[in-house]
């Protein structure tokens, strides 16, 4: 689906009380995913954008003693043991007036099936960088898929409280290694021990900060000219020097914020500070209100779909089961794209055809879930999802209409998983469950069903079904490597499959479509020159 190919539009900016209901409250919502490689910072900007937008009263820490606060957005036990996302989490707040939506995405690449999906479900991006980085590889990845949507982005410039890479450098960075104008709109002042708060440059403020107990609470803001010599004092000489130096630079030869270059992705807009230590959160919070798009027009085999448009539709982006331990369901999460939707409303999937009776809709807020009545095209909303819905689908009402298909990663690691106990019902359903979200592929081979083979996007995927049917089906697994590195369809599925030499083997997956698991993609290659009459495919479709 790219969610951007029609032109970005503004809804009129007509006094509101002309505007439909519909039209006003899809202009008052914002929905966007922040991203960025592994560690620079995401969870903890989240964290502490709820915080400022009062939608938690505490902030949680991604690693921390046991007793302390977890972040909302990392919710899974095995993301609270390791320290880092591992699904995207879905979290929905008021701020000044707007419905914002955020999805909080894992970093680490071999998640970034989970991260890509969030994207395509966002109108807009916020991308974290590590001020001692600069931009690293998985953000790069995740800035080019990005730009083919035409996502506007906005930049955090992150922990700028630890030892940091000149600013001018990261900008320079940022343009040279994405290709992508980069506008500051504050400024830091000073990093390290001596990082003393940013200068927002279109208002000509000064926020200057004093760290905190543990950045527990929110900093204190004080803001006066830049001229005041008893800011010069507060920030000391030679911090000032480098400071005011950098200020002539950047105003002389940097690229000025321009909102049409933003919202076209021409351009990203860059904000500095700390997440961790609370440095630099209004000015960029404040931005994400102001500059972030409403709901975008949205690309479908019918053609383009209108936020404001009265009929219901949206896309399943995410299936994720067990979230809640009292209520053990599976929930489809779905983008609005467009219309109202409302409780007990029946909608068409567009893969199935038949009507369904949305009786239970929620939103969420990490893990915590809250029914609602109504929503709107912008909106995140999760449905109960007893297996009717698979990732990709499309749901309506009215006229027929379908969204471009999700994409989908080919699997590149194969292990064997061996039951160690005798709870087959729990582990069939389990198996059958993170299939459904998307998490893996199973295949059987001739060595039966108790032994299936899981195929992943990254081997980090092995542990995560581990420990899920562990903690979420009480059945222990071990999940053993195999020499598989590649699985193909057959085109044709009533065609004789050849013999196979080295290490490859026949399976069929759940709906018994036959496949090759070959060892390496060498050997894809010398099969399809051997038997260039059978044709095969790199992707099922979508599991159902
Ligand atoms: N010093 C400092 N540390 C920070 C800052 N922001 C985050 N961290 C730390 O960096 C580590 C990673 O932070 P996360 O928020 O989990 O990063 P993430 O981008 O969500 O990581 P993944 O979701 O695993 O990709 C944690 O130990 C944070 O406490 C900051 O501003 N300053
Ligand atoms: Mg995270």
């Amino acid at each position: 689906m790219n969610p951007s190919e029609p032109t970005a539009v503004e809804l009129p900016s007509q006094d509101p009380s002309t505007l439909s209901e519909l039209e006003r409250e899809v202009s008052r919502r914002r929905t966007f995913a922040i991203i960025s490689h592994p560690d620079a910072g995401k969870t903890t900007l989240t964290e502490k954008l709820l915080l400022y937008a009062g939608a938690i009263e505490l902030a949680g820490a991604v690693r921390g003693r046991k007793a302390r606060r977890h972040a909302t957005s990392d919710w899974m036990a095995l993301e609270q043991e390791r320290g880092i996302s591992i699904t995207a989490a879905a979290l929905e707040f008021e701020l000044e007036g707007r419905r914002m939506s955020l999805l909080d995405t894992p970093g680490h690449k071999d998640f970034s099936e989970d991260t890509y999906r969030a994207l395509i479900a966002a109108d807009s991006v916020v991308m974290v960088i590590d001020a001692a980085n600069g931009v690293e590889d998985q953000t790069r990845k995740l800035f080019e898929v990005c730009r083919r949507h035409r996502l506007p982005i906005l930049t955090f410039i992150n922990k700028l409280d630890r030892p940091s890479r000149d600013p001018l450098e990261l900008l320079d960075d940022l343009e040279k290694t994405l290709g992508i104008a980069a506008a500051p709109v504050n400024w830091p002042i000073g990093s390290a021990e001596n990082f003393r708060g940013v200068y927002d440059i279109p208002r000509s403020h000064l926020l200057l900060y004093e760290r905190e107990a543990q950045g527990q609470f929110r900093a204190p803001v004080d803001i006066s000219s830049l001229d005041d010599p008893a800011a010069r004092d507060l920030i000391g000489e030679n911090v000032y020097a480098h400071f005011r130096e950098n200020l002539d630079v950047i105003g002389g030869a940097g690229t000025p914020y321009d909102t049409a270059a933003y919202r076209a992705g021409g351009q990203t807009p860059v904000f500095f500070g700390s997440a961790l230590t609370n440095f630099g959160l209004e000015p960029f919070l404040r931005a994400l209100v102001e500059l972030a798009p409403s709901p975008q027009p949205r690309s479908s085999h019918e053609g383009t779909v209108a936020p404001t448009e009265e009929r219901f539709t949206g896309f399943v982006f995410k299936i994720q089961a067990n979230m809640d331990p009292r209520h053990r369901d599976r929930v489809a999460f779905v983008r609005v794209c467009s219309g109202r939707f409302t409780k007990d409303m029946a909608v068409l999937n567009s893969r199935v055809g038949k009507p369904i009776r949305a009786s239970r809709a929620y939103r969420f807020f990490g893990r915590e879930r809250e029914t609602i009545s109504v929503a709107y095209a912008g909106d995140i909303i999760g449905l109960v999802n007893p297996g009717q819905f698979a990732i990709g689908d499309t749901l309506h009402s009215g006229a027929p209409v379908r969204f471009l298909d999700l994409p989908r990663f080919p699997a590149e690691h194969f292990g064997r998983v061996r039951l160690q106990d005798q709870r087959h019902k729990q582990f069939d359903d389990g198996l059958q469950q993170l299939e459904e979200e998307g998490l893996m592929q199973v295949f059987f081979t001739a060595g039966g069903r108790r032994e299936p083979i899981v195929g992943v996007v990254g081997a980090l995927q092995f542990d995560v079904i581990a420990s899920r049917l562990r903690t979420e089906y009480s059945v222990e697994v071990v999940i053993e490597p195999t020499s598989y590195a590649a699985a193909r369809w057959l085109a044709d599925p009533a065609q004789a499959i050849p013999s196979l030499g080295g290490g490859a083997a026949v399976a069929t997956d759940r709906q018994e479509r036959r496949l090759i698991l070959f060892a390496s993609k060498w050997e894809v290659e010398y099969f399809e020159r051997q038997h260039p009459a059978v044709k095969l495919l790199e992707e099922s479709p979508i599991a159902v």
